[in-house]
């Protein structure tokens, strides 16, 4: 059986909600996704079935909650193709892994990373807040097609170059970067190489070895589990080698008056009591994209995508950011209509139509500022979106781009 939109539609109890009779039109997947009801549900489950604190009871209650919460972290290994749950360290967000990955390596003053000029502040301002270290930034320049100037990374690799750090999925262009050749050339001159995989996770199947990656961040909340659980995955080697910024209870193995040891990978990363009920949810969200295919869910954005671009690009008065081919880009779309202020594009979207869609800089600061942009409007699509509500949401930017511009 092929890919089933309307039955997959079912799982998702939010998208029965409508206004005025008109149904929701959720494009604002790339902030978060809606939850299907198997992973509400096993939030249900965990706190009227299972809940006690992890690796710390001797009695069976507990020992249920830390093999749930452990299990989770298996299927997140799987599901990324890493050796191991012990490289899987759950923290609350994308945001916290990278900030976890920044204030845990071992820098020196004079040391250099290189990000690129598409980041989302999660991948920049934690980089940023090293300066006081003495550790510099590079930018890895972005054309006015919204591609990485791949060519000008080796002349920004210098004998001080600790980190490369990128996007896989810009959240603003939806531009797809040569996650790999990136990856290669930080092989070949020493440097570690992490991605934020916040965009690309959701979307396509995710390999770390096949991406040439030593460490990758990604967020439940963004993949149809629940917020407050995000994850660091890292080479066990290079995990082992770094030192916990967190310490108190769970990250630990002994401690006395003096000092302490820490504890074995991944949990010494972990510290305090961790998000437990959300962490095991995470797990059965996987097991959800597993059962409809990752394969499945990237073609049918494709289609989604590739329509949605098509018709924008017709509108006269709009202006579309980031590659023109449909292959180049996951499955969002930002824009303008000439002479309209984004935030009241998105205010009118969602007063006629119930479209929830994002306005604003998205987080992504300095690229706005460097194309001349305050703003812009963002379309994100995710696998239960439908060809007819691309139609509905194409047709109303249409009369809004002829109304306003004149
Ligand atoms: N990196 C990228 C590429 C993102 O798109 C986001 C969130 C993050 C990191 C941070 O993820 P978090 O879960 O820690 O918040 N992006 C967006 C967005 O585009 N709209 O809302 C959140």
């Amino acid at each position: 059986m092929g890919f089933d939109v309307q039955k997959i539609r079912e799982d998702f109890p939010i998208l029965k909600r409508a206004w005025k009779g008109k149904p929701l039109i959720y494009f604002d997947n790339a902030a978060t996704t809606q939850k299907p009801a198997q992973v509400i549900q096993a939030l249900v489950d965990f706190y009227s079935q299972h809940n006690a604190n992890v690796h710390r009871g001797r009695h069976k209650l507990s020992q249920e909650a830390s093999e749930l919460y452990e299990g989770a972290h298996e299927k997140v290994a799987k599901f990324i193709n890493a050796k191991s749950y012990e490289e899987i360290i759950f923290t609350r967000n994308t945001t916290e892994s990278l900030n976890l990955l920044a204030r845990s390596l071992p820098w020196k003053s004079g040391d250099e990373v290189i990000v690129t000029e598409m980041e989302h502040h999660s991948n920049l301002v934690p980089f940023l807040m090293l300066k006081e270290k003495g550790v510099k930034i590079k930018y890895l320049p972005v054309n006015s097609e919204g591609e990485l100037n791949l060519e000008l990374l080796p002349s920004l690799i210098t004998k001080n170059t600790k980190l490369i750090s990128c996007v896989h999925v810009s959240n603003f262009l939806g531009t797809i970067n040569p996650i790999k050749q990136i990856g290669k050339i930080a092989k070949k001159n020493g440097i570690l190489f992490a991605v934020d995989a916040a965009q690309s996770a959701p979307h396509m199947r995710i390999d770390v070895k096949e991406l040439n990656c030593d460490f990758l961040a990604f967020s439940a909340h963004k993949m149809c589990g629940p917020t407050g659980i995000g994850v660091l995955w890292g080479k066990k080697d290079l995990l082992s080698g770094l030192s916990p910024f967190m310490g108190g209870g769970e990250m630990i193995k002994e401690v006395s008056y003096d000092s302490f040891s820490t504890n074995v990978l991944p949990w010494k990363f972990e510290a305090g009591t961790p998000n437990i009920a959300d962490g095991y949810a995470f797990g059965v969200a996987i097991d959800y994209l597993n059962s409809i295919g990752m394969g499945a869910i990237s073609e049918h954005e494709h289609k989604l995508t590739s329509t949605l671009l098509k018709r924008l690009l017709e509108i006269p008065n709009v202006e579309v950011y980031g590659p023109k081919d449909p292959k180049k880009r996951s499955s969002l779309v930002a824009f303008n209509i000439k002479g309209m202020n984004p935030h009241d594009v998105a205010t009118i979207l969602d007063e006629k139509a119930n479209i929830a869609v994002r306005s604003g800089h998205h987080c992504v600061m300095p690229l706005h500022r460097k194309y001349g942009l305050d703003g812009s409007v963002r379309a994100s699509l995710y696998f239960y979106n439908t060809i007819e509500e691309i139609d509905v949401f194409c047709n109303l930017v249409e009369e809004l781009s002829k109304v306003f511009s004149g």
